[in-house]
């Protein structure tokens, strides 16, 4: 084994399999909760049928990555020269083993990632192939999907050499390689389909972060908005569509290509991931209406209540699991206050933040009436000059790769087996309701 990402993740799984055989051989009939009717039609909310060691996401508190706070993640990373933001690499690092690395892991993991970057040609093909409406999520899903004949643990299953045992080490290999190549995909997708084409070569000196932004065309500081942005939208526990979609599909012992690009089909909902996406399509509305001109609250009160009562969602509020302002938008209204304080958008989410929450209690129906992650990620991209809002969920979907491809490297690695909850009929549910 070469690498010493790969050598210390084997030393933790090694350490980890005793405890998760344990619970399971000794401990299997232990109860953790109970389900109720509500649940079963209810989308499973609270259900606790999952496990990741990951990140945990403390409803009051928010997420923590590895047992750190966005705070403490922050601070604790090897940070890249020059930048406020630490390695995408480092902290792939940090999912991975659940320590922080140094300088020298960092650079290791950043050298192998350099490594395998590079997108085969026949899938930009399959891409510039794609009508020119399709859309960016699509794109991506599909691009992923056609590297699937590349995968490792493919090849590995059909030449009978994969046991429980191993078989963490084929995922490893296609996680790293997708990984690696995402931003490269991720870039490709946005000049093709919004600057003519116009295509950047990969700089092979950088970094992730720094070579996305590299080949987004787009300057300093966007490689750390860039890194900040897919290390806030990496990991939120197990239960969220994407992250639960990658999941339930790798359990089939489908490979990392087929599950991430899965992963993505779940991201492009409007209830998900593409709620960034729907902000702005939201706030771009509101602009023409005020032609430019910052709401008052009142104003504001009357955009939101407009919404609500045409029976639509206030895209970026609320939460399935969170009960109070999620921490990821804290970090990223710090970066706004740090560096667009005046821009005009922001100052539209400010606002929109100020009016909204009360108005959500005030209708009694959103258990979370507080901003979550895609209230404020958008306001950024545009900020740096990123506008076309169909592309946002794309960088989400490169950032909870991150958290998904870990997770189902350990899903392998603890021999956790193929998911298959049970379903009953409705009058299965009167029955137990004691309807007759
Ligand atoms: N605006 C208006 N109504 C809302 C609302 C919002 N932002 N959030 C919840 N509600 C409504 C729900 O639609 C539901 O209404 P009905 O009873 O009429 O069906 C009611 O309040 C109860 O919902 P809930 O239990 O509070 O919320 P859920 O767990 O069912 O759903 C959602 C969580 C995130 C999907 C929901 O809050 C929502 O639709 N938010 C807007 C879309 C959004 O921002 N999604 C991104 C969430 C973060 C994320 O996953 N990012 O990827």
């Amino acid at each position: 084994m070469s690498n010493s990402l790969k050598i210390k993740l084997k030393e933790k799984i090694d350490e980890w399999r005793p405890r998760t055989t344990r619970l399971v051989k000794e401990f299997g009939d232990v109860k953790v909760g109970e389900v109720n009717i509500g649940q079963v039609i209810g989308g499973a909310r609270g259900v606790k049928s999952l496990v990741t060691d990951i990140s945990y996401l403390d409803p009051m508190e928010g997420i923590r990555f590895r047992g750190f706070t966005i705070p403490e993640t922050m601070e604790k990373l090897p940070k890249v020269p020059g930048s406020e933001m630490p390695y995408v690499e480092g902290f792939f690092y940090l999912l991975l083993t659940g320590e922080i690395p140094t300088q020298k892991d960092v650079e290791e993991v950043a050298d192998e990632f350099n490594k395998r970057k590079d997108v085969p040609e026949y899938v930009f093909n399959m891409l510039k192939a794609l009508p020119a409406d399709s859309h960016p999520m699509a794109m991506l899903s599909a691009g992923i999907v056609a590297m699937q004949r590349e995968s490792v643990f493919v090849k590995e299953y059909e030449a009978g050499n994969l046991n429980k045992d191993n078989m963490w080490e084929a995922t490893y290999e296609d996680g790293l390689t997708l990984l690696a190549r995402l931003p490269r995909l991720a870039s490709f997708i946005y000049r093709l389909k919004y600057k003519n084409g116009d295509i950047i070569p990969a700089d092979p000196k950088l970094d992730m972060g720094g070579n996305f932004a590299h080949m987004m065309g787009i300057k300093k500081p966007y490689d750390d908005v860039a890194r900040m942005y897919f290390i806030l939208h990496s990991d939120h526990e197990s239960g969220n569509v994407s992250a639960h979609t990658g999941h339930l599909v790798a359990s089939a012992l489908s490979d990392v290509y087929y599950s991430i690009s899965a992963m993505i089909n779940g991201l492009a909902g409007p209830l998900h991931g593409l709620a960034n996406q729907e902000v702005l399509r939201w706030l771009q509305g509101v602009m023409g209406q005020m032609q430019g001109k910052v709401p008052t609250e009142d104003e504001m009160k009357k955009f939101v209540w407009d919404t609500l009562n045409s029976g639509q969602v206030i895209p970026g509020f609320g939460h399935a699991v969170l009960r109070k302002t999620d921490p990821r938008y804290m970090a990223q209204r710090e970066f706004c206050l740090k560096h667009l304080p005046d821009d005009l958008l922001f100052k539209y989410v400010d606002v929109l933040y100020k009016v909204t929450p009360p108005i959500l209690q005030e209708q009694g129906k959103a258990k979370n009436p507080w901003p979550n992650v895609d209230a404020q990620s958008g306001v950024i991209q545009w900020y740096y000059g990123l506008t076309e809002y169909d592309f946002y969920t794309v960088l989400f979907g490169v950032g909870r790769a991150l958290g998904v491809v870990s997770n189902i490297i350990w899903d392998r690695a603890l021999g956790y087996p193929i998911e298959r909850p049970k379903s009953l009929t409705t009058a299965m549910l009167e029955d137990i309701a004691g309807i007759k």
